[in-house]
């Protein structure tokens, strides 16, 4: 019997896994760090090597690419191709497994990387774009992807972005850039999913960058138990009921029996 005066035990991997298998809904809400073990920088580190001369908020914005569309477009097609070449990491893989044990599964991810669809996931809502959905930035027509086997572009090699077939304006990667609206069906949907589920599980965010970090908060105001999964401290560790310290690959398998 705990004594009155005895510090309450952090709760912890037990205590999620129990929380994760009485769930009806649960929320998977997945940050950069997931594919960090697949060999993916996370975005704060997504500027290595050559990039690292460069800021990611600073290029991943709409002035960036007016600015010097070749830089921009070198950057993604650069994350595009590695995201090509790496696997799904464990930590994806049990997420996709999660799916058969919770009688209702929602992903959503701020990653514009196609790991979890790759591990198994079957419904995951991108809140922040793909790397895989190139459209015009002009005339905003879907285009195709360039042809991989072309050169690989080197670390920090500035690629012309090629001309949209219908009107001659320049391809931009699908993704959502700072100062962009997200995908107004992508945020209806995980603001849905993250009032109405029951536990919603943090993986691999830093929690900072919005509206997507107000999901884990919206969960917890509509009485959800937050679970955090990340190897650091975030703003999001007062809002999880439990925070694991450690990282997806790890973590996530032990979740899922
Ligand atoms: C918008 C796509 C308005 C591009 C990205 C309040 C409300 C609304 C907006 C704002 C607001 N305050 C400020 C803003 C503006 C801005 C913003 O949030 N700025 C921040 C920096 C303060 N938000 C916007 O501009 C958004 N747009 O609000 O528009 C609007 C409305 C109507 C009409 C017009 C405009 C758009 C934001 C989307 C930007 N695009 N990505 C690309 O990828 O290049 S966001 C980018 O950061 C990433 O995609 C990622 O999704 C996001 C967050 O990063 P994380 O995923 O958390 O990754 P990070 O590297 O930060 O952290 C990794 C974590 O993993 C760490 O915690 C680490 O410890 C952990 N980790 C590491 N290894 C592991 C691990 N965890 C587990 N296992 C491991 N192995």
């Amino acid at each position: 019997m705990r004594r009155l005066d005895e510090e309450p035990r952090p709760m912890d991997l037990h205590d999620a896994a129990k929380l994760l298998g009485q769930a009806r809904h649960v929320v998977v809400f997945t940050g950069a760090g997931i594919s960090a073990e697949s060999g993916v920088p996370t975005f704060r580190d997504a500027l290595t090597g050559l990039w690292s001369r460069f800021d990611a908020q600073a290029l991943a914005t709409p002035q960036a690419f007016e600015e010097d569309p070749a830089l921009v477009w070198g950057w993604y097609e650069w994350r595009r191709q590695l995201a090509q070449r790496v696997r799904p990491n464990h930590g994806h893989l049990a997420v996709a497994r999660m799916a058969a044990h919770a009688p209702e599964l929602t992903v959503l991810t701020q990653n514009v990387d196609d790991l979890h669809e790759r591990a198994g996931s079957s419904s995951v809502t991108h809140l922040h774009g793909s790397l895989f959905a190139p459209r015009c930035a002009t005339c905003t027509r879907a285009a195709e992807l360039p042809d991989s086997a072309e050169e690989q572009p080197d670390d920090g090699r500035r690629v012309p972005p090629p001309h949209c077939r219908y009107c001659d304006g320049l391809i931009r990667p699908g993704v959502v850039w700072f100062g962009e609206a997200l995908p107004q069906e992508a945020l209806e949907a995980a603001a849905v999913a993250a009032s109405t589920c029951d536990v919603l599980l943090t993986v691999g965010t830093s929690g900072l960058v919005y509206p997507a970090a107000e999901i884990p908060r919206l969960a917890a105001r509509y009485g959800a138990a937050v679970i955090q999964v990340n190897p650091q401290p975030t703003p999001l560790d007062p809002v999880a009921r439990v925070n694991l310290h450690g990282t997806a690959a790890e973590v996530l398998p032990a979740l899922v029996s």
